[in-house]
């Protein structure tokens, strides 16, 4: 076999599902071998960004490895935001990149597509990716490639490979198994023993999961952990939708002074966060009322453990996860309570938010009148589709239809939580479908639209039909908010709607409730299209979560009085 087909069944034996790309004359030779063999069905879109999110959203919802392929030069450096975004929110996501061969080189001309040096890309991939390769040499190629993919796995990172149009073809011995770095099972048995002894020294112990808890699969081990420690489970704003199917579902997402006063409150006083996968970013944390002492957190990401003022290196979130529940179920297989007990060697007094989660309500019951739209009937909206149709994975990019996800139903849901790129919306919704088979509802705004909505005409050859819903206040809205006075966040009018058709889907702009209702139950039966509801929204109609973000970041950035 080729080094191209060897690459090729590494990528599908780990948990590579598809390959999203776009190619150029440095890779034709690879997407020919890519098209030709159908190791792994190939995706093309229309334009780089799309591509990066495609592949982001899909390892996002199905696990394993998401694959970017794209030509030298322009391609590459059009995907470096979506990669730089997998890194920032750990995606792990494969950029195969095209190059020039040995001999074109080594001409002594300056190469198309190439910017300073031939090097530049690979040291400008070093920056947003967690491991690298160029894969030049047959011989070392499948140890370099099973490094690479190792460390893709291991930390949950974009990796990037450099593979020359002229190394395609040749032939290539198979690539070996990932090597598996073995826990340090001292570590790992005193970092349990302390944590155990955290929760059971916390009054107010609370359990929060962030997105390395899907990135790692841990959703059952962790909501089976939640329920035997009895702690109540929260998600960060990055981990909404996390846990939606297990026996535990959440109580809700910690959004600090945007959120739920309640569980801000929870959240805040404890002093006992464990906090399970969750990235320490402003965007989790940086609308909170007081600042949390994360001292007394347990934090767990990025394969150590943190609590107090020590670390423990080398401790794998599945590890930690997996030694807790040994230990937890073995106590309570004996018909022991839960941990607290375990912990303190006495039953705690069960404490009222002890309980099972009780997941927050979702505004339902949309009135179908003549009333204008809103951010908040829009999430109504869909609350009651859902409940009439069953759940839809929801791809949301940035602006305020992130912020209305907030009130939506709990479901699977993708989007740009923490590094905030605009344009991940539709393409990730497009990923969403091809890797999970359903139908996806996309929500996105008319700023975000304008970037990347159309790779929407790319559906009709895929039979991918997503309902896509545009927040269209002809406006950088979430913008506007923050600088009101500024005239460049008035937008015109696309028109959306009308250009669905064009693209392969149909269209309708709706400005009513009613129109709405009518329109989601419409697309909702209408299959094997997408379907594009374009939502007039007035300027400065803001989602209720939006609402409460911007004040609070005022609260806190506003010089006191
Ligand atoms: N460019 C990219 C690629 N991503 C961004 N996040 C931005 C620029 C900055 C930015 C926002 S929110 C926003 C911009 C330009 C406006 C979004 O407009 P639209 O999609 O219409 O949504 P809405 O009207 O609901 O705001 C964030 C703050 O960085
Ligand atoms: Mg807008």
């Amino acid at each position: 076999m080729n080094l191209a087909e060897q690459l090729l069944h590494a990528l599908a034996r780990e948990g590579a599902g598809e390959i999203f790309g776009i190619p150029g004359d440095f890779a034709l030779p690879f997407f020919k071998v890519i098209e030709e063999s159908g190791i792994l069905p190939l995706r093309t879109l229309s334009h780089e960004p799309g591509v990066g999110f495609a592949a982001d959203a899909a390892v996002r919802y199905r696990g394993g490895l998401g694959v970017a392929a794209v030509t030298y030069g322009a391609g590459a450096f059009n995907i470096v935001n979506p990669v730089a975004g997998a890194y920032a929110e750990k995606s792990p996501v494969v950029v195969i990149s095209g190059a020039p061969g040995r001999r074109e080189s080594a001409s002594g001309l300056r190469l198309h597509h190439q910017t300073r040096t031939l090097g530049s890309q690979f040291t400008v991939f070093r920056e947003i990716t967690c491991d690298q390769a160029r894969l030049d040499d047959a011989q070392s190629a499948p140890a370099d490639i099973a490094r690479v993919l190792a460390s893709c796995k291991r930390e949950s990172r974009p990796v990037y490979l450099e593979l020359p149009r002229d190394m395609v073809d040749v032939p290539c011995e198979a690539v070996p198994p990932l090597a598996v770095v073995p826990d340090d099972q001292e570590v790992l048995a005193a970092c349990v023993d302390e944590t155990l002894e955290r929760l059971r020294a916390a009054r107010s112990p609370v359990m929060m999961v962030g997105v390395e808890v899907r990135r790692f699969g841990l959703e059952k081990a962790v909501g089976e952990l939640a329920r035997r420690l009895g702690i109540p489970l929260v998600t960060s704003m990055m981990g909404r939708g996390l846990l939606v199917d297990t026996s535990t579902p959440p109580l809700g997402t910690y959004l600090g002074l945007a959120g739920d006063p309640g569980l801000s409150d929870k959240v805040e006083r404890s002093d006992g966060l464990f906090l399970l996968g969750v990235i320490l970013s402003d965007t989790n944390f940086g609308v909170s009322a007081r600042a949390i002492d994360f001292r007394r957190a347990v934090l767990a990401a990025d394969g150590e453990v943190t609590m107090g003022y020590h670390t423990y290196s080398g401790v794998r979130l599945g590890a930690f996860v997996a030694a807790l529940l040994e230990r937890v179920a073995g106590a309570v297989d004996a018909g022991s309570a839960p941990v607290a007990a375990l912990a303190s060697g006495n039953a705690p007094d069960p404490q009222p938010d002890a309980q099972p989660n009780a997941p927050a309500a979702f505004p339902r019951g949309l009135v179908a009148d003549d009333t204008a739209l809103t951010p908040g009937a829009i999430a109504m909206a869909i609350n009651d589709l859902m409940a009439r149709h069953g759940k839809f994975p929801l791809a949301c990019d940035i602006g305020d239809c992130l912020f209305t996800a907030f009130d939506i139903d709990h479901t699977v849901l993708v989007a740009p939580g923490y590094y905030a790129t605009m344009g991940f919306g539709v393409p990730a919704g497009l990923g969403l479908q091809e890797a999970s088979g359903r139908r996806p509802i996309i929500m996105v705004g008319d700023g975000a639209f304008q970037m990347t909505g159309w790779e929407l005409g790319n559906c009709m050859r895929y039979g991918w039909d997503p309902i896509v819903v545009v927040f269209n206040n002809r406006s950088w809205e979430m913008l506007r908010t923050f600088q009101p006075e500024s005239k460049f966040n008035d937008l015109d009018d696309w028109h959306f709607a009308d250009a669905a058709r064009a693209l392969g889907g149909t269209g309708v702009r709706v400005h009513t409730q009613r129109e709405l209702v009518d329109a989601l139950e419409v697309a909702a039966v209408q299959r094997g299209r997408f379907v594009l509801i374009e939502v007039m929204l007035e300027r400065g109609a803001l989602s209720p979560t939006l609402a409460r973000f911007v004040s609070a970041v005022r609260r806190l950035t506003q010089p006191p009085a």
